[in-house]
């Protein structure tokens, strides 16, 4: 990518809208937008003020046909978006006048964008680090309003605050060995070994505590999966109904309705998550039920949750017993469902360690407590208060570097040549500085940048 180039590209998205924007950044961005625009006043871009915007019409200077009428932003290096040279063109949203404008400014010298280059312009212009950059797509993608919120916490910064502040804390550390290394007739005494240890220690614990926030991260991004299961006619389909409000899976009052799994999204706290209706676990009578029961069985083993129904009018049977005995070791609740009707269950027989909740499917009973359980059961209990990891990249770069440093403290510790640390804390550093962008190779770029749509 020449950054030279003025970029330019359709900015909003395709097909019929109020208005569509045509967005130029560059040093010939108000140059190019002069060439085609025209103002009842006769005022172009260039004369314009910064941050200004401008009535007029967009004009093929070839031949002069007015191709639509717009209003333009001109926004002036060095306060825009890409530290350089701005101009939006809003035109009126159809495919026509779009295409059209975006052809005028490529044949008036601009480039067409790949994706992802206003962002990437913004990073290497120095206006955002990596991770802010990152933020920007999670924040286009997000889903519901909780992933919104933390990619626009990450958008402001905070995460690079957070790991700026961790790197400043070990180049101490890092400079205090370093010293060692110019005299090498001189030993780190046990006292400052120590102290540095517990110094490295900090910046350690602080990096694992990232790290594990990440799963939870991860399900805010990209959501999380529920199965329900049980065996047959416990009411798992009438509680995905329940939950999902609507008639989504067949419930009959003969067992083994359910023969598959059955996918709905449900919405719990802003966490977007995938419900699963299984068929019921038994011993199978005919090929369909065991194909069935199969699928419950991978279910069970790919869900990020497993909510074990039981059917509380009836005394516990062998079968609720595997059931609980596979899920009790996992991320579960045991749901005691038909609460309606007389409690013949033995309760006093189930794991007291897992959560249970009581609730009818057919009166809605309960049904609140269990979307209560759900979500704190899937956000590890309330640990979503402090920064959160949300991208894969940024957590193995933490773990890379608790790992380099975990080593750096042993060779510390047993009090292996000042070299040895030094390199370790190095590659720790060095891992950390590629969440923000400041140590970066072109492969982690172009990886990065070309998740994002063009005009972004
Ligand atoms: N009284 C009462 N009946 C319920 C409740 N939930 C479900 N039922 C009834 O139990 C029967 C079985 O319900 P389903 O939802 O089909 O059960 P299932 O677990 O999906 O059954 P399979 O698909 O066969 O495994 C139906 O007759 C439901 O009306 C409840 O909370 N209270
Ligand atoms: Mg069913």
């Amino acid at each position: 990518m020449n950054l030279e180039e003025t970029i330019t590209a359709i900015s909003t998205p395709l097909g019929e809208s109020g208005i569509g924007i045509v967005r130029l950044s560059g040093k010939e961005a108000l140059g190019i937008a002069s060439r085609i625009f025209r103002s009842p006043r006769g005022k172009g871009p260039e004369e314009a003020c910064s941050h200004s915007i401008l009535y007029g019409r967009i004009v093929d200077p070839a031949d002069g046909d007015v191709v639509d009428e717009v209003l333009l932003s001109v926004m002036k290096a060095p306060n825009t978006y890409t530290r350089e040279d701005v101009v939006e063109i809003n035109c009126h949203g159809g495919m026509i006048p779009l295409r059209r404008v975006l052809e005028l400014t490529i044949r008036e010298g601009a480039r067409l964008a790949e994706p992802g280059e206003f962002t990437f312009r913004a990073f290497m212009n120095g206006r955002i680090d990596l991770s802010q950059a990152e933020a920007t797509a999670d924040l286009i993608r997000a889903k519901t309003e909780r992933s919104s919120a933390l990619a626009l916490q990450q958008l402001s910064g905070s995460l690079s605050r957070k790991i700026a502040s961790l790197r400043e804390a070990l180049i101490g550390v890092c400079a205090h060995i370093e010293a060692y290394i110019d005299f090498p007739e001189e030993d780190i005494d046990v006292q400052t070994a120590d102290e540095l240890l517990q110094r490295l220690n900090m910046v350690i614990s602080e990096l694992k505590r990232l790290s594990s926030s990440y799963d939870e991260g991860r399900f805010f991004r990209e959501g999380v999966s529920a199965a329900i299961v049980g065996r047959p006619n416990v009411g798992k389909s009438s509680l995905l109904n329940a939950l999902v409000e609507r008639e989504r899976a067949i419930v009959t009052e003969l067992p083994g309705t359910t023969r598959d799994v059955i996918e709905e999204y449900l919405n719990i706290d802003g966490l977007p998550l995938r419900i699963m209706d299984t068929a019921g676990i038994r011993e199978a009578h005919n090929l369909a039920e065991s194909e069935g029961v199969r699928r419950s069985l991978q279910a069970i083993d790919g869900a990020d949750l497993v909510l074990a129904v039981l059917d509380i009018s009836v005394p516990l049977g062998e079968e609720d017993l595997e059931i609980i005995e596979r899920v009790k070791n996992r991320r579960s609740i045991v749901v005691l469902n038909k609460s309606d009707l007389p409690h013949l269950l033995e309760e006093d027989l189930l794991p007291g360690e897992m959560t249970r909740v009581r609730i009818s499917a057919k009166t809605g009973e309960g049904l609140g407590s269990l979307k209560r359980e759900i979500g704190s059961a899937l956000s590890g209990g309330g640990a979503s208060e402090g920064l959160m990891v949300t991208n894969l990249r940024h957590k193995l770069a933490i773990d890379r570097a608790a790992e380099a440093l975990a080593r750096g403290g042993e060779a510390l510790r047993e009090g292996m040549p000042s070299e040895i640390t030094a390199l370790e804390l190095r590659e720790g550093l060095n891992r950390l500085g590629e969440i923000s962008g400041e140590v970066t190779t072109e492969e982690i770029l172009e990886r990065i940048f070309s998740q994002f749509c063009i005009g972004k």
